[in-house]
């Protein structure tokens, strides 16, 4: 399996046109140079940001694709809309493992970004040392990033500050959260606690 699979020009125009309409109604009103994260869907699957029910239809459109395509391993309960004011970023992390499912779906917005992956340290760490094991991949505007399996849930991601606005759209499923079936510390090692 490949841990990253990029599909570029993901987004079609009348869909870009309609999440750009989104991206205006929740930019935040008030400067500011954080991340601002807006939650759409019945569950929050990770701790910031505003959580809003109701699923504007052009994500429910996204939704609809991306579950009959296949791309996802089910129905993309959640969708997160990131929004970065210039030289703002997301912090490297290991998106939730004990209440999201195996595959995460990123599409980038209004300008490029170069993710950066970090491999954990043996401690299950976020490794800032010189030696680190890095990968980057490119996430053009417009295209569709799939994360997966070793990338997903042994390395961190982070995204780089750049000098433009940009945004993105994080698309995941649910699992139940049962730590014993907890993806990253393994099954084996949970039952012989
Ligand atoms: O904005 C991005 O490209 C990455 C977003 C991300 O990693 C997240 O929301 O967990």
């Amino acid at each position: 399996m490949t841990d990253l699979v990029v599909h570029r020009d993901f987004l079609t125009a009348d869909e870009d046109q309609a999440v750009r309409a989104l991206i205006d109604q929740y930019w935040p009103r008030a400067e500011s140079s954080a991340r601002h994260v807006v939650r759409f869907g019945p569950f929050r699957p990770c701790g910031d940001g505003i959580l809003v029910a109701e699923i504007p239809p052009v994500l429910r459109a996204l939704q609809e694709r991306l579950s009959a395509a296949h791309l996802m391993d089910g129905w993309p309960e959640s969708v997160s809309l990131n929004l970065y004011p210039p030289r703002a970023t997301i912090l490297p992390h290991v998106d939730n493992y004990l209440q999201c499912g195996p595959v995460v779906g990123v599409v980038g917005l209004l300008a490029p970004n170069d993710l950066l992956f970090r491999r954990l340290t043996s401690a299950g760490g976020v490794d800032h040392s010189a030696t680190a094991t890095v990968h980057t991949e490119r996430l053009p505007a417009g295209a569709l990033l799939l994360l997966q399996g070793d990338k997903r849930y042994h390395w961190t991601h982070e995204t780089q500050p750049i000098d433009e606005c940009r945004a993105s759209l994080v698309f995941r499923t649910r699992r139940d959260g049962d730590v014993k079936h907890c993806p990253v510390m393994g099954e084996d090692r949970q039952r012989s606690r």
